[in-house]
């Protein structure tokens, strides 16, 4: 804990953290930020990760990073390590990365490939769906294998975005249908034939609630995202309020355009405040793709994609991640909290197969203006988090026209936060 956290430790337990958590944002008026301690109070955290991350879908990678059998990663969701895998009949299994035996972590890799999932520990060996195999020859003669498999979570995969629930139950809600409409929007990009050619991770020093309320609105864009907005056009979607008629006919042309090639654009949203939304939003005039100039990252273009200006696809999941798919590559980011003020935001690149490093695409090329953008929201957030850290912060109006999409987040945060203290 940090000094800022112990000065404001007002709760003995995290029952009391969640009583007082619920106070707050039943009282919360309505379109401010949230008081300080929903920010930084580490019991808060405790709940934010009990009642959020622990109970509702999260999305962790892409099927593409696990093509083959036997290809696995893993993530770590607060203090609970997890393991995506995908088996033999090519599904993509998610297990608690830790072993029935002691509890020792299984995989000890962020990623690899393995015959058999084999804990270091006293080698137990499980197959590529949990199963225990082998538990060597010492343990007592009733002792039965069939009890002691790997716990598996909730995963779900669709258009290929994988998520896991590690909750007792999965939430449904509108959850199924977003999978539906998701696979139906991924389909041109063929994400099976596409491989990860850059990742980076970020650390930053702000709540996670602050990173994703940040990305939610474009307000500090023009001050901040010069490299941005070289190709980004600010508005969200063709509903946005600021959206200017040349805009829209912009848009219009481009989607006349995306029509003729059966790519799906219109905007389509779940819940009733946009906790999964997906849009195809165009990108500046002349431009492609969002590299420093606006042209091509790569030779070629994903799964059936003809037209090179197919603007952004933006696709977001509350409560950790926001993509961007364009015609050559797509990006992916997730979020995962770390502790009240640390957060870990991870960014993969994606392109073609077939395309060659080097030859087809350049990875510096490829990264630059996320990179950037990402450096640039880092500091943002920090600041951010400093100035709520202060006796001075109280709680201020967004504006409704800029950030309406914080408002959304802040209402699915809120609602599902007391939906599940209830
Ligand atoms: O994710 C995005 O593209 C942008 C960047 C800043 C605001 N957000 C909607
Ligand atoms: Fe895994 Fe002992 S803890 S084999
Ligand atoms: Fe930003």
């Amino acid at each position: 804990m940090n000094q800022h956290d112990l000065l404001n430790v007002r709760h003995t337990s995290v029952d009391e953290a969640k009583a007082a958590m619920a106070d707050l944002l039943e009282k919360r008026p309505s379109n401010h930020s949230l008081d300080a301690p929903l920010y930084n109070d580490p019991h808060m955290f405790r709940a934010d990760m009990e009642e959020i991350f622990q109970k509702e879908w999260l999305f962790v990678g892409m099927t593409s990073e696990i093509p083959k059998k036997g290809d696995y990663f893993t993530v770590e969701v607060g203090q609970n390590p997890v393991l995506v895998v995908r088996d033999g009949e090519g599904n993509v299994n998610a297990f608690h990365n830790t072993c029935s035996h002691r509890g020792s972590l299984i995989c000890t890799e962020h990623r690899g490939k393995v015959a058999n999932l084999v804990c270091p520990y006293h080698q137990w060996t499980y197959d590529l769906k949990g199963n225990l195999l082998f538990a060597g020859t010492e343990m007592n003669k009733d002792f039965d294998k069939a009890q002691h498999g790997m716990k598996p979570t909730f995963c779900k995969t669709a258009g290929g975005f994988i998520f896991v629930c590690l909750g007792k139950k999965a939430p449904n809600d509108e959850f199924d249908e977003f999978l539906e409409t998701l696979k139906h929007y991924m389909e041109p990009y063929d994400v099976e034939n596409t491989k990860l050619a850059v990742e980076s991770t970020m650390y930053e020093r702000a709540n996670w609630k602050l990173v994703l309320e940040n990305n939610r609105e474009c307000y500090h864009c023009s001050a901040s995202h010069p490299e941005l907005l070289n190709t980004l056009l600010e508005w969200d979607d063709t509903e946005d309020p600021r959206a200017p008629q040349d805009f829209l006919d912009h848009y219009a042309e481009q989607a006349a355009k995306w029509d003729a090639e059966g790519i799906p654009h219109k905007l389509a949203s779940f819940g009733s405040v946009q906790r999964n939304r997906i849009v195809r939003m165009p990108l500046k005039k002349g431009t492609k793709v969002m590299t420093i100039d606006g042209d091509k990252a790569s030779n070629k273009n994903l799964g059936r994609i003809k037209n090179a200006e197919l603007g952004s696809m933006r696709i977001l999941h509350l409560p950790n991640s926001w993509n961007h798919m364009q015609s050559d590559h797509f990006i992916v980011f997730r979020v995962l909290p770390v502790s009240a003020q640390e957060t870990i935001v991870t960014t993969k690149w994606f392109v073609h197969k077939d395309a060659v490093e080097g030859v087809d695409y350049d990875p510096e090329n490829l990264r630059k203006v996320w990179d950037a953008t990402n450096e640039q929201d880092k500091v943002l957030g920090e600041r951010n988090q400093l100035g709520i850290n202060s006796i001075g912060y109280r709680p201020g109006p967004y504006s409704e026209t800029f950030e309406f999409g914080v408002i959304n987040f802040l209402n699915w945060y809120s609602d599902t936060m007391l939906k599940h203290l209830k």
